[in-house]
């Protein structure tokens, strides 16, 4: 039977050691790190996920704002509103919840935030930082996955890890830090998707699995080795009338049967989703403390 990776657990670690820097700088009479996060529309996750984002900021003693805009809102003033976040100088982080209405595009809105306030990781000039091996603002996902291994002393070096997905927030990204020639990561890197009908093929070569391909249970107990570290980032709502919602979380594992032959394993939930939200209040910290004015 695998070791449960307690992400909750971690995520509240790492937000008892923030709360305490924070409390410093208070005791100090300095300013508090300050995030705004931007929704669009009412997506019932998205609302939840933010929602989590502000109370844990408050939680810790950061300074929170939520800017809720209309789903019509036009895309010129997003912009405006990321601008005016730009200069202020209260706020050290920017956030607009993912994903967008379709009439609005995603790449500029990344691409409006100041570089240094982008505590998602999403803009070029920081993914172009995270693939050189600069140390910059890491996406919170996968950031959170690599924070998890180390905390659980899970050997990376020399490892193969097999990334399934190939999404620009949690893939690409995750791939590429675990590669780089660091403490934490060394590792041989495989990035599977939808393009190889297969996957058993490389799953099961696997020594970590990082599943984040957004599809219900889809990795089975056949498709993985004994022993095999396996790291569930799916957040998939199944119908279930016999719970109070209608609906149950689960991930891209059917943990009830990996969870056998894993040495490891992450739950759904109470896995990577909190540390995504503990990532983002240190790449929070670490914005203010590159740029405490926010500037
Ligand atoms: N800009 N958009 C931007 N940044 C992000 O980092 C995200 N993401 C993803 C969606 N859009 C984004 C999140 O915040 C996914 N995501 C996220 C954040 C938190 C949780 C899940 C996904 C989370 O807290 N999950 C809990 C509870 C799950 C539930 O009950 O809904 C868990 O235990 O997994």
């Amino acid at each position: 039977m695998a070791i449960l990776i307690d992400g909750k657990k971690t995520a509240a670690e790492i937000k008892e050691e923030l709360k305490k820097e924070i409390q410093s700088l208070i005791s100090e009479g300095k300013q508090v790190p300050g995030l705004v996060t931007i929704l669009v529309g009412e997506n019932p996750a998205s609302q939840s996920y933010v929602t989590s984002k502000s109370k844990s900021c408050i939680e810790i003693g950061m300074l929170s704002k939520v800017e809720r805009l209309s789903e019509s809102v036009r895309e010129a003033e997003l912009l405006k509103l990321i601008e005016q976040y730009n200069k202020d100088e209260s706020y050290h982080g920017i956030l607009v919840q993912l994903p967008l209405p379709a009439h609005i595009s995603e790449q500029k809105v990344i691409e409006a935030i100041d570089p240094k306030k982008d505590v998602d990781g999403f803009h070029p000039i920081n993914v172009g930082n995270l693939l050189i091996g600069n140390k910059t603002l890491y996406p919170c996902t996968p950031y959170g996955i690599v924070e998890l291994l180390k905390r659980y002393n899970i050997p990376t070096t020399g490892k193969h890890v097999v990334v399934v997905g190939r999404s620009n927030i949690v893939g690409k990204p995750v791939a590429n830090l675990l590669v780089q020639k660091k403490e934490g990561a060394n590792a041989i890197v495989t990035i599977c998707h939808s393009a190889e009908k297969d996957l058993s093929k490389y799953i099961l070569t696997a020594d970590i699995l990082i599943a984040a391909m957004g599809k219900a249970n889809f990795i089975t107990a056949e498709m993985v080795r004994e022993g095999t570290v396996v790291i569930d980032v799916g957040i998939n709502r199944v119908q279930d009338k016999n719970t109070a919602k209608g609906y149950r979380i689960v991930g891209d594992v059917d943990f009830e049967n990996v969870e056998k032959k894993a040495s490891y394993i992450t739950p759904v939930p109470g896995g990577v989703g909190p540390m995504t939200i503990a990532m983002l209040l240190k790449n929070t910290f670490q914005a203010y403390q590159n740029y405490p004015t926010g500037k």
